[in-house]
């Protein structure tokens, strides 16, 4: 077992608590999954390198575009692999038995990174530069701060194909970014909390709160913007 194996093998068996099969519950495909748990963990270790790929290419679009134009867009990174329970749980709601090839075919946000950001135009500028590399495929994106959602969640979502080289060869894999604001963030990590709770008292009165709380962040945004862009142009006169 090499050091990453042991590695993603004590993340699994943290997951568990006590044991593998309370993990992975009774669904028809439990039985397939645990005989496939090493490459599971394969799976697990290249949605891994994946992420450190674009990562690096964030960070260096972020150091260079703090030359260029005097300002570092990103104020900061996130990155996760969707835990196995998620996984599993995601197959699920789908209505797909996960297998390896169903889960790497089926799921397009095993390897994760959200990218918070000061300004709206700093997002829309990093994606751009970003899907514009050679090595970077655009496979989805759904623009969530053009067309909010109905609750008010803001966000830009992209789904990258990216490619990692391995001992055996070469991996295409697939990587989800989201990009928001600081402001936006904020926003989503609350009604995150929202989401995830039953039973909230007057939740509907919550929900319209939020709503309003969302268009109110989104115009701040689009003023902040605005004041930094004069800002700017001030100082190249
Ligand atoms: P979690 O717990 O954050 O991981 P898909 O993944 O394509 O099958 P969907 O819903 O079509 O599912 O994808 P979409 O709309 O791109 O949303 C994916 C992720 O965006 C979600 O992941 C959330 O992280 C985030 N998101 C989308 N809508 C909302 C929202 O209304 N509020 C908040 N706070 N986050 C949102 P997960 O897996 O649903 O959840």
């Amino acid at each position: 077992m090499n050091i990453m194996t042991e590695n993603y093998t004590t993340a699994l068996q943290r997951q568990n608590g006590s044991g593998l099969d309370r993990f992975f519950g009774n669904s028809g495909g439990a039985e397939q999954l645990l005989e496939t748990a090493q490459p599971f963990m394969e799976l697990l270790m290249r949605n891994e390198c994946a992420l450190k790929e674009i990562e690096t290419k964030l960070n260096v679009l972020n150091d260079e575009f703090s030359l260029q134009y005097d300002h570092n867009p990103i104020e900061s990174i996130k990155t996760r692999v969707k835990d196995p329970m998620s996984i599993v749980e995601k197959m699920k709601r789908k209505g797909v038995a996960p297998t390896i090839e169903n889960i790497e075919n089926t799921l397009n946000d095993i390897a994760g990174i959200r990218v918070i950001c000061s300004f709206p135009q700093d997002i829309y500028a990093l994606a751009d530069m970003l899907t514009r590399q050679d090595d970077v495929t655009l496979i989805a994106k759904k623009d969530y701060i053009a067309n909010p959602k109905p609750n008010g969640y803001r966000s830009l979502h992209l789904i990258l194909g990216i490619p990692i080289f391995l001992s055996k060869g070469k991996r295409q894999m697939k990587v989800e970014v989201q990009f928001r604001t600081i402001a936006m963030d904020f926003w989503a990590s609350l009604d995150h909390k929202m989401r995830y709770k039953q039973d909230v008292e007057n939740a509907d009165e919550i929900i319209a709160e939020l709503k309003l709380c969302a268009d109110a962040i989104s115009a701040i945004d689009m003023r902040m913007q605005d004041i930094r862009n004069r800002i700017e142009k001030d100082r190249e006169n």
